[in-house]
């Protein structure tokens, strides 16, 4: 199913009860940064995380202790990506089965040349709450020597699935009620804005503005959906 279409049917759901959303989280794309490192989310939300250059990893973590495993939560392993253009055609995918507070980093390390991501602040939150944040942690994790990884092999409490991006240039021969109309991005005039959103981290980010979604919606309407 294309992103777009997911996000049609989020916005279709806003209506009803409150549908499952899938929330993208870049990983690496600019600097040593989760992004977004902060988001609320829902009982059966799932969170994907998408791996930029260069060699990253998701692992949740506890709240005792800054840069170390929660032995029984998610955990991606190790992710290679050469091409800086792209992220990896492999998503890491965790499907949030409480609301609890939930603190991830990337475990990234190399202590001779200094590599450390989770000092460096490459951390995340799930549903902060009092001094469960974003903001603590990162501060913690200032102090850690060496992150930790589970003891238990990856993946573990997610799973991999390709990545699904629509591209602005992507064909829609298939379309049937656009009758003479280009499906064109660039031909389309306001299309243009929220095109790349759909082609970025956004398309069902729980941070898009309802403005972009029913965009896209009409967007992928557009596109005879
Ligand atoms: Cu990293």
């Amino acid at each position: 199913m294309s992103p777009l279409r997911n996000v049609l049917l989020a916005v279709a759901g806003f209506s009803l009860q409150a549908a499952a959303v899938n929330h993208v989280i870049v990983v690496g794309k600019d600097g040593l940064t989760f992004n977004p490192p902060d988001l609320k989310a829902n009982l059966g939300d799932t969170l994907e995380f998408r791996f930029w250059a260069k060699n990253h990893s998701v692992v949740q973590g506890n709240w005792q202790e800054a840069c170390q495993p929660n032995q029984n939560g998610f955990f991606s392993g190790f992710v290679p990506q050469t091409d800086l253009t792209k992220p990896n055609d492999q998503v890491f995918k965790v499907t949030l089965e409480d609301t609890d507070p939930k603190v991830y980093y990337c475990s990234q390390f190399n202590a001779a040349n200094s590599v450390n991501h989770c000092k460096a602040g490459m951390v995340g939150v799930i549903n902060g709450l009092g001094n469960r944040t974003f903001e603590v942690y990162k501060e913690l994790a200032k102090d850690v020597t060496s992150p930790g990884n589970p003891s238990a092999a990856a993946p573990q409490g997610g799973s991999f699935e390709p990545l699904q991006v629509t591209a602005p240039t992507a064909s829609s021969s298939s379309g049937g009620n656009g009758g003479g109309a280009s499906a064109s991005p660039t031909q389309t005039g306001s299309n243009t804005q929220q095109t790349t959103t759909g082609a970025g981290s956004g398309a069902g980010n729980v941070g898009v503005s309802f403005g972009a979604l029913a965009a896209a919606g009409a967007f992928a309407l557009a596109l005879a959906f």
